[in-house]
């Protein structure tokens, strides 16, 4: 079953058939879902297609992502000479980053995005192809549909790929976005060799002792707004700099302080650089709360369940605790 991707799917096949050098961009901040989708079609154009394929990232990878990936190469934006390639595919999350990366469109490129948010927009670029729809878990559920749809085989590294993805955006499982079908999709991609456990630990479980601590201290301030049942909290400069935090550490205070019963959704602000702040924002299905329309009013992005924005402003303690200014 796929959400009504026939002809797209079609297409898609079409265009990787044909093309002769792919390069797949990655989003900024990467995740499970980028990375795993852009090295499944690597793989996939590489050793099925016998094509040349190049995955690139307008950000570095955090720790966990390159110890899963192990040999495998992401290449720099600056190293790369766009010309030389006829098929460009965005994985994941394409307005975050693709733009920046892919400035325009050569004469000869195609353009093809698989994405799930709602917020996916192109400000100058017209893509030949788009499959994206929100019902997806993630865009290795999409790719997984695509190899399905054509029925091709997926080997034990594309399968671990597809496996990674889900598991991240799903945080293993636990998010509404885990369909009986995306878990007939990871049973599948075990019976292929994805080893659950290794991603698990590889991912979830070789936390830090600092971030440990960076997420004490935003549990520590943690307040609920019964108005708007938010609960809220923040990371400073300082923290950030002391604990050596990253955006990973801090979508999961996000995601743990979401657990908190009784509240709608979470915010976790962050201050990175000079004036400049984050917001993380994360809800729950059942808490009926939308925070992509929060984010958006911020100028953000994201899906129902996890958004955010960037804002002026820093945070400043005053007599009654802390605000933005
Ligand atoms: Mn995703």
């Amino acid at each position: 079953m796929n959400y009504g991707f026939a002809k797209e799917f079609t297409q898609l096949k079409k265009e990787l058939e044909k093309s002769k050098e792919v390069l797949i961009v990655a989003h900024s901040a990467p995740d499970g879902d980028t990375v795993g989708s852009s090295f499944a079609l690597k793989e996939y154009l590489v050793s099925s297609l016998g094509k040349r394929a190049t995955v690139t990232c307008p950000d570095f990878l955090p720790q966990y992502l390159k110890d899963f990936l192990g040999k495998e190469n992401i290449e720099v934006p600056e190293s790369i000479n766009f010309e030389k390639f006829d098929l460009i595919l965005g994985c994941d999350a394409v307005e975050r980053g693709f733009e920046k990366v892919v400035v325009e469109k050569g004469q000869n490129q195609k353009i093809i995005l698989l994405d799930h948010h709602t917020t996916l927009r192109m400000k100058k670029i017209k893509p030949d192809i788009v499959v994206s729809d929100e019902r997806y878990s993630s865009v290795c559920e999409i790719i997984f549909d695509f190899f399905d749809f054509h029925r091709i085989e997926t080997s034990r590294k594309i399968s671990e790929y597809l496996l990674l993805g889900i598991l991240g955006d799903t945080g293993i499982f636990q998010h509404a976005n885990t369909t009986p079908k995306v878990m007939e999709i990871a049973a599948n991609l075990m019976r292929k060799g994805a080893s659950l456990s290794k991603i698990i630990r590889l991912v979830f479980k070789n936390k830090h002792l600092k971030t440990l601590k960076l997420w004490g201290r935003a549990m520590e301030r943690a307040e609920i707004n019964s108005k708007t049942g938010a609960i809220v909290s923040y990371v400073t400069k300082q923290d950030l700099e002391e604990l050596q935090g990253d955006a990973e550490d801090i979508s999961g205070v996000a995601e743990i302080l979401n657990t908190v019963s009784g509240t709608k959704f979470s915010l976790v602000l962050s201050e990175r650089g000079e004036n400049k702040l984050k917001g993380s924002l994360r809800s729950e299905e059942y808490k009926n709360t939308d925070v992509s329309e929060i984010a958006r009013l911020l100028r953000g992005g994201g899906h129902r369940l996890a958004g955010g924005f960037e804002i002026k402003g820093r945070l400043v303690k005053g007599k009654d605790g802390w605000k933005v200014e």
